[in-house]
C-alpha cells in the first residue's frame, strides 16, 4: 500500500507532505559512535515512508501499516510504551521548536524489519522530522535533523545511543557509505566498490535495541571515561591501556575501542581504493573484537560469519548493536546469489534482508 492510500484509508484526506528514510548497515565501527571514535555505516534501499497533515488540536494521530489500531494521544502527555512512541516524541520535539503549532495525523509505511539492526527507529524519527521540516519550512539542515532525531531517542525513549544511525539515514544516498567521525560530524562520502555486494544476513535471534545489553556496554564506556579521566576511549594509546592496572573487562573493551576505530579509518582508505580484500581483512579483525574484547556476540552470530567466510565472503561481521540482529558480508557480486543461497541452506534460522 503507497502512503497515500494508508493516509486515505486510515484519515480520509490527503497528506500534506510525505518523507522516506532508509534503514542502515553499518559496514565497521560498532559501538564506537558514543566513544568518541569514526564509523562507516551505508543507507540500504529498504525504509520508512510517513505522510503527515497538521491538524489544529493539540493531538497526535499515529497509523501504521503493521498495526490496525491507531494511536491517538494529547502532545502535551507522555507515552511510554508502544510501536507509535518514536513517532509521538518525534512530532512533540518539533512542536517544542516552535515547527508548528496544534497537532498532527501521520501515516508509516515500512519494508523495514524491526529489531534487526537496521535502524528502524532512526529511519522513523528522520522521517517524521523531515516531513514536519518541509510543512513547517524551518531552515533545519540534515545534520540537525540527525541531533533532533538522537535526541527523541536519548531524551524521550530512553534509548542511549550514539548519533550514528540517524546521520546514516538522513544524509547518505544507497550505493554509498558516511565516513562519519561522530564528534565533529564531519562527514565523506565513499562510493561502495563495484564487482562486491555487501550483504546483510539476519541471524535469526531477534534484539530489541532499547534492550539492558546495549546500555549495560554503553555504562561500562561510562565507567571506563571516568576511571581513565578522558571522554574518549578510542584514541587512547593501546601501549598504556595494556600496561595499566585496570580490570580486565574494562581493559577490553576500551581495547575494542581503540582498535575499531582505527579500522575503521583503515577501511575507509581500503573502500578509498576499491580494495575488497584489505577491507574484508579488517571487517573479519572487527568481528573477532566484538566477539572477544566487547563480548557482543552470540554463538549463532560467530557459526554465520564463519559459515560466510568458509563460503568464500572476502570479509563478515556482525553489524548494529549486537546480541542478535544481523551479520553484514563482501561478497563478489558475480557469486553473491549462490553465495547467499548455500550459506541460508546450512542455517535455517537466517534470512536474507532483500537489499537488491
Ligand atoms: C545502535 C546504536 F543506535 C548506535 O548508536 C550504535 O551505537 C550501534 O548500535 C552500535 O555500533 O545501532
Amino acid at each position: 500500500m503507497t502512503i497515500e492510500e494508508l493516509f486515505r484509508k486510515r484519515f480520509g484526506a490527503e497528506p500534506e507532505a510525505v518523507a522516506r528514510a532508509p534503514g542502515r548497515v553499518n559496514l565497521i565501527g560498532e559501538h564506537i559512535d558514543y566513544n568518541g571514535g569514526a564509523v562507516l555505516p551505508f543507507p540500504i534501499s529498504r525504509g520508512v515512508t510517513v505522510g503527515i497533515q497538521l491538524t489544529e488540536e493539540p493531538v497526535a494521530s499515529i497509523a501504521s501499516d503493521r498495526f490496525p489500531d491507531m494511536v491517538t494521544a494529547r502532545l502535551e502527555g507522555e507515552m511510554r510504551e508502544g510501536w507509535a512512541r518514536y513517532a509521538f516524541y518525534a512530532i512533540r520535539l518539533a512542536k517544542d521548536l516552535g515547527w508548528f503549532s496544534g497537532g498532527a495525523r501521520l501515516a508509516i509505511t515500512s519494508d523495514l524489519s524491526d529489531g534487526a539492526g537496521l535502524s528502524s527507529s532512526a529511519a522513523l524519527c528522520v522521517a517524521v522530522l523531515k516531513a514536519l521540516r518541509s510543512l513547517s519550512q524551518v531552515g533545519v539542515t540534515d545534520v540537525e535533523i540527525a541531533k533532533l532525531a538522537r535526541r527523541v531517542e536519548n531524551e524521550f525513549i530512553g534509548m542511549p545511543c550514539g548519533i550514528m544511525d540517524q546521520m546514516a539515514v538522513a544524509i547518505v544516498r544507497p550505493g554509498e557509505a558516511l565516513f562519519l567521525d561522530t564528534v565533529t560530524l564531519e562527514f565523506e562520502t565513499i562510493p561502495l566498490p563495484d564487482g562486491y555486494d555487501f550483504i546483510a544476513l539476519h541471524s535469526g535471534v531477534h534484539r530489541e535495541l532499547a534492550d539492558g545489553r546495549y546500555r549495560a556496554r554503553k555504562e561500562e564506556c561510562d565507567v571506563a571515561k571516568e576511571v581513565l579521566g578522558t571522554d574518549n576511549l578510542c584514541t587512547l594509546d593501546l601501549a598504556e591501556i595494556e600496561k595499566a592496572s585496570l580490570p580486565d573487562s574494562v581493559r577490553r573493551r576500551v581495547r575494542h575501542c581503540i582498535t575499531e576505530h582505527r579500522r575503521v579509518g583503515l577501511a575507509a582508505e581500503a573502500l578509498r581504493k576499491g580494495d575488497a580484500a584489505r577491507l574484508g581483512r579488517l571487517m573479519n579483525e572487527s568481528h573477532a573484537s566484538m566477539r572477544d574484547d566487547f563480548e557482543m556476540s552470540l554463538p549463532a552470530i560467530d557459526a554465520l560469519v564463519a559459515t560466510a567466510l568458509a563460503e568464500g565472503a572476502a570479509g563478515a561481521r556482525l553489524t548494529g548493536g549486537g546480541f542478535g540482529g544481523c551479520i553484514v558480508a563482501c561478497v563478489e557480486a558475480a557469486a553473491s546469489d549462490a553465495w547467499q543461497q548455500r550459506v541460508l541452506r546450512q542455517h535455517p534460522e537466517a534470512f536474507a534482508i532483500e537489499d537488491r
